[in-house]
């Protein structure tokens, strides 16, 4: 990092705030680029911290007009990031500080703060935009009630907590500023309402543009179902009279938790089968809960600092996927989550953006939102419970809402409701959330007179700036099965502690086959030299469907690898097992589904330099297109029958059986127009009642080059919905063949309907052109050369979602040497860039660091 580069901040420097701020009165009067926001703080010195400090209050492009101080005007200067009260100017007590200040919502394009959309004005401040509407400590540990009014003709204006006038809200529940959150526009509401467990009546709004009322039943449903749910296993209940979701199509995420105001990115909102696919009900469902839930994870108790990030999302992320789970499969839920775990996390772990589920520092906080923090951090939780029991797990989830209720709370706090409530040391269980990188365990294994031994050794590698690792506490969930395919032993925890363990079980007849880290126990990659056939019979007879898929998808793995690696033939067996499972009617078809789903080819690449090759992602891809083949040949006769069978005619249902007859039947489709050059795809085209079968179907043409068609038409049909549309610029993109990636990528941003300044359009575009594997490590270098033309373009318009959208580069490692130089000099020119934000700056000086 340059002399120049924005400081580090470190989780050793953390200090309480001198003040304590007790209440916050807002009042708006808004106007796209000449807003006012008049600000009363009510404030305090702090008794937890030193006497005689300055106050420092953060606010950046707001445009002073007034401050006073107890009423008496004071003449200060704020500076770029903010503004310093001297501490001679501040009493001993408690006093009031008034600011007023400008701002400009149009033109503000980072979609942080308060900005525009659509005409309605929305705000998002986690982690840091509060600063960007007024001057404030703008830090999660600095916790107030809120009184806030507007003046607007917007016909609807929200803000947190209960209403108490037009325009006027009421929040009795102290929060930080990154949970306040303002909404003003010409919206309609879709309402229904919950009445909680105690009886209280709960007003329950989803407002949306007018004309989308109709797209908002299955997230209300979600909303109702995930109320109940916190309720139930929770014991959580809702504490506001009230609970609105706003739709808005500009977001730079998914959606956002506010207090009693969440706000979210239109598609995780509207939904029709005509215009979702399944995996985006399961999405909205998941997210509306996720949200719902940081009511008490989030919210009620939240983070001292933003180090402690996985506190909320690591937990929160865990309730949603317990959530999804109960409402649809556990089994199914659980390798969808793997899948994730392994494409965006291991991805992570592996290469220089690598860091610990809890960081000591950063430089960008919104950098930090990533899939360690996320979906590593709610791995962790489900390794605590796997350790403490269900019980165990329950009793420390009571203690913490229990203890921590309205505070700002740290990992200790967490970890020491674990050890409170189940008296067990969590000492070295805490190197999960320091220690970054992922864990392999090699697994070998002996029998001799009925005794069974498992060896288990695990490699703790390094990472960005943490050469060196102690073991960890892992837990392995093992169960053994007699050579018949009957289960011997059950499941049982083993827990690795040491660098190296060995674990007995005695009095087998014979030597058992060993099902090991069942249910994914922890995020760790397992080593095992294991035959074909021991994985084929885990394939057909593992009593944990997790593993059972696992095994399939392990010889999926080994039969491409020896493809790329040495030209093997597909080995019969393999299709055997395959087709086993996908004609088998007594298991679930999304299990069947994710069975016929090969492996990605990012994910293949990520397994083939694990193994120490440098994968080559021509190779990859014609090896995986062969296996495809290969398989399509060897299923042909059963295809057509099976594709007939799984049709789901009559009235859509979003439910998850039906859903899995959908995904099993376009993985069928998808192998059956490899031999029919797409007939039965464009019958299931012309045919298809929902958005499902429709996008599936289209696919499944592109996928073997064909559906120009049937690509116009969907175009044509679907020309005035913008989230559908996202879908059809992302298919062009995903599905381009890898010479031409770059160039029909390079088209669409031409295209008239390339809103770039819109996240969502940006991201159809762009992410999927980094998500074609070989597409985008062509080695002529253009979808490089691309990818970072875009990410300077928009880097000054919108520097979180450029920052977001750089990680695509974070694999260069992996690579030859000729890629590397490439990406490397992409990466180079990025950060030569004049102007360049801390967000972008970052994530291409960590990128290059390593
Ligand atoms: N807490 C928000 C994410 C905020 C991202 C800030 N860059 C959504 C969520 O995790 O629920
Ligand atoms: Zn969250």
């Amino acid at each position: 990092m340059s002399e120049t580069s924005p400081k580090a901040i470190l989780l050793a420097d953390y200090a309480p705030y001198p003040f304590v701020v007790d209440h916050v009165a807002l009042h708006f009067a808004l106007n796209p680029t000449q807003t006012r926001v008049k600000a009363k703080l009510s404030l305090a010195p702090n008794p937890a911290a030193p006497s005689g400090q300055d106050m420092r209050l953060d606010g950046e492009k707001l445009i002073l007009k007034s401050l006073a101080l107890n009423g008496t005007p004071l003449d200060l200067t704020p500076d770029d990031t903010g503004l310093t009260i001297p501490a001679a100017l501040i009493p001993a007590g408690p006093f009031t500080l008034e600011t007023e200040v400008e701002i400009s919502p149009q033109t503000n394009t980072s979609l942080d703060g308060l900005y525009m959309s659509g005409g309605m004005y929305c705000t998002q401040c986690e982690a840091q935009g509060f600063r960007k509407i007024t001057f404030y400590p703008d830090r999660p540990d600095v916790m107030a009630r809120f009184d806030v009014t507007m003046d607007t003709d917007m016909p609807v204006q929200l803000s947190n907590g209960n209403p108490t006038g037009p325009g006027a809200w009421h929040d009795p529940w102290p929060k930080p500023a990154y949970l306040f959150a303002l909404v003003a526009g010409n919206l309609v509401a879709y309402s229904d309402r919950f009445t909680t467990m105690s009886g209280r009546e709960v007003a329950l709004n989803i407002y949306v543009r007018p004309g989308d009322e109709g797209k908002c039943a299955y997230a209300m449903d979600s909303l109702i179902r995930s109320m109940k749910w916190d309720e139930e296993v929770y014991g959580r209940e809702y504490d506001l009279d009230i609970f609105n979701i706003v739709a808005v199509d500009d977001f730079n995420m998914g959606a956002m938790e506010n207090k009693g105001l969440n706000i979210f990115n239109s598609k995780l909102v509207l939904a029709t089968p005509e215009t979702a696919t399944d995996d985006d009900y399961a999405r909205i469902e998941a997210v509306i809960a996720h949200e719902y839930f940081h009511n008490w994870t989030g919210n009620r108790i939240t983070c001292r600092d933003w180090f402690q990030l996985c506190l909320k999302e690591g937990l929160t992320v865990y309730r949603d996927q317990q959530f999804s789970g109960d409402m649809r499969s556990h089994a199914v839920k659980r390798i969808e989550d793997v899948l994730t775990l392994r494409a965006r996390q291991f991805r992570e772990d592996g290469g220089p953006l690598a860091h610990a589920v809890r960081p000591d520092s950063y430089v960008e906080i919104n950098n930090f939102y990533t899939a360690t923090i996320y979906e590593k951090g709610a791995e962790v939780i489900g390794m605590l419970k796997a350790l403490v029991g269900e019980a165990g797990y329950k009793a420390a989830l009571d203690l913490y809402f229990d203890r921590h209720d309205g505070d700002a709370a740290t990992i200790e706090d967490w970890l020491q409701v674990f050890e409170d409530a189940t008296g067990r040391d969590l000492t070295q269980f805490k190197h999960w959330y320091t220690q970054a990188g992922t864990p392999r365990v090699t697994v070998t294994d002996d029998f001799k007179n009925g005794t069974y031994t498992l060896h288990l050794e695990q490699k703790n590698p390094p990472t960005p700036g943490q050469p060196h690792k102690d073991p960890k506490v892992i837990p392995v969930a093992v169960g053994l099965l007699n050579p018949n395919g009957d289960e011997v032993v059950p499941t049982r925890v083993l827990e690795l502690t040491q660098a190296r363990q060995s674990f007995v079980f005695e009095g087998l007849a014979s030597r058992p086959v060993p099902s090991i880290l069942r249910g994914f126990s922890a995020p760790v990659v397992l080593e095992r030299d294991s035959s074909a056939t021991e994985r084929a019979f885990l394939l057909a007879h593992d009593t944990d469907p997790f593993n059972k898929w696992e095994a399939g998808r392990a010889l999926a793995k080994e039969v491409l690898i020896a493809k790329i690696t040495r030209g093997a033939a597909t080995p019969p067996d393999w299709l055997a097992a395959v087709e086993t499972v996908t004609f088998d009617d007594s298991l679930d078809p999304a299990f069947r589904a994710l069975t016929l789903r090969l492996p990605g080819e990012d994910d293949i690449a990520q397994t083939l330099h694990a193994a120490g090759h440098v994968p080559d992602p021509a190779a990859i891809h014609a090896a995986r297109q062969a296996m495809l083949d290969d398989l399509a040949q060897a299923l042909r006769a059963r295809l057509p029958a099976l594709v007939a069978a799984l049709a789901t005619p009559g009235p859509f249902d979003p439910g998850a059986v039906a859903a899995g007859r959908r995904a099993l039947r376009l993985g069928a489709l998808a192998l059956l127009s490899r031999l029919d050059a797409g007939v039965a795809a464009r019958a299931a085209y012309d045919s298809a009642n929902s958005m499902t079968e429709q996008m599936g179907a289209l696919a499944v043409l592109l996928d073997i080059g064909q559906g120009a068609d049937q690509s116009a038409a969907f175009r044509r049909q679907w020309q005035a919905d913008r989230l559908v549309m996202d879908k059809w610029f992302a298919l062009q993109v995903s599905y381009a063949a890898p010479e031409a990636t770059a160039a029909i990528t390079r088209a669409l941003t031409e295209d008239k309907d390339f809103d770039w300044k819109n996240p969502n359009r940006f991201r159809a575009v762009i992410a999927s052109l980094s998500g074609n594997h070989a597409g985008f490590h062509h080695a002529s270098g253009d979808s490089y050369r691309l990818l970072a033309d875009w990410l300077i373009r928009l880097d000054p318009v919108n520097p979180q979602t450029a920052a977001r959208m750089s990680s695509a580069f974070e694999t260069w490692p992996r690579y030859d040497a000729d890629r590397q130089a490439l990406i490397r000099a992409e990466l180079a020119r990025i950060q030569a860039t004049k102007g360049l934000s801390r967000n972008l700056g970052e994530m291409v000086g960590r990128m290059l660091g390593a």
